[in-house]
């Protein structure tokens, strides 16, 4: 029998290096895996940018930035096995590129070309997710799957906070607690959902409380810090059945370039946020222990440059389209309804 007490987050989230760059006293991850997490975080984030950046120069329909939310996707990525899969949303971009998957492969759904540009079997990355909470049943599908052929395969499934009120999300933590399924529920709690801020959507002290509900190992962690995040995940990963993590963070820019944030939140409250930010935190600590120093600093912005002009040069290449194709892989064997309005396209 699993005894509440197990099951239980605490009251505050859990962190190991704080806002201010210092060390609060639990184990922390091998300096390498700091260095890497940093690593990761700066590449991460310039690639950001330069996808909001191609939305603006009409190379890309639609980007939804996860600026500021790095430590989330970063943390959770490195924490992965290469057997494990991973299930992301629209949101996730930054997690897909640091599991190696080609930027240009990645944004070609937001570019509109394919609903899917890589080949999730090659990487064990699920598609991109855009109706919210789906991929939650999918990854539960999926581990669940793995665990009875007796594979050792856990998926880490991202969600919002948005998310975490749609019945797909409720029906996938109670199967998975349910069949003991080898799960990751990590909740990027970024505050809003467009522009509904989490007190509009839920009375829930906090989200973490969802997984208790359904008899799931559930955790409260400080979403901004990414060796807590990394440890958490981690630790999910080495456990039986099913975990829910509720990591606290703030979406620094808007819901995507088409939508405005200074209509529904204060400036102010942005501000505060970019004083907990992922990246300089980090910075502060490898650079007080010595682990980091002007010129490794350059030497890494130097490699985020670079990757970010070839991201640019792919995405600056105009691609050939065929339009039927929006009928392939569709159903395998097309209905009569899908044949007519593919040969009137065609005609
Ligand atoms: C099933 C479904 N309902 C509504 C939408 C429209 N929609 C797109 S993003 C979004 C907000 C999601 O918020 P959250 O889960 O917190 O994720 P975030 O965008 O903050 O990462 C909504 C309502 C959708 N994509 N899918
Ligand atoms: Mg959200």
């Amino acid at each position: 029998m699993t005894t509440l007490d197990a099951l239980l987050p605490t009251a505050e989230p859990l962190g190991l290096i704080d806002a201010e760059g210092n060390a609060l006293g639990g184990d922390l991850p091998p300096d390498e895996i700091l260095l890497e997490l940093y690593r990761r975080m700066v590449v991460g984030r310039r690639f950001d940018a330069q996808a909001t950046a191609l939305t603006k120069q009409g190379r890309l329909a639609v980007y939804p930035s996860s600026r500021g939310q790095e430590a989330c996707q970063i943390g959770a990525v490195l924490a992965m096995r290469e057997q494990d899969w991973l299930f992301p949303t629209y949101r996730d971009s930054v997690a897909i590129v640091s599991r190696a998957v080609p930027p240009a492969e990645v944004l070609s759904l937001l570019r509109g070309e394919w609903h899917c540009g890589y080949d999730p079997h090659a990487h064990r990355v699920a598609p991109q997710c855009t109706p919210l909470a789906t991929n939650t049943l999918h990854a539960v599908g999926l581990a669940h799957a793995a665990r009875l052929k007796g594979e050792d395969t856990v998926a880490v499934v991202l969600l919002g906070d948005g998310a975490t009120s749609e019945g797909d999300t409720h029906e996938a933590l109670n199967f998975a607690a349910v069949w003991k399924a080898p799960v990751v529920f990590l909740v990027q709690n970024n505050g809003y959902a467009i522009s509904v801020p989490l007190s509009k959507q839920t009375a829930a002290p906090s989200l973490a409380y969802k997984g208790v509900g359904y008899g799931m190992r559930s955790m409260l962690v400080d979403g901004n810090d990414a060796a807590m995040v990394y440890t958490a995940v981690k630790q999910a990963i080495a456990s039986d059945g099913p975990t829910l993590i509720e990591a606290l963070t703030y979406r620094i820019e808007a819901h995507t370039n088409a939508d405005d944030a200074t209509r529904y939140r204060p400036s102010d409250e942005v501000q505060r946020w970019l004083g907990r930010d992922p990246i300089a935190r980090l910075e502060t600590y490898l650079r007080a222990r010595r682990l980091l120093d002007d010129a490794a600093a350059e030497r890494l912005t130097a490699e985020a440059e670079e990757r970010a002009a070839a991201v640019r040069e792919e995405m600056n290449r105009d691609v050939e389209v065929d339009p039927a194709e929006l009928f392939a892989h569709v159903y395998a064997t097309p209905t009569p309804a899908l044949v007519a309005q593919r040969k009137e396209l065609e005609s």
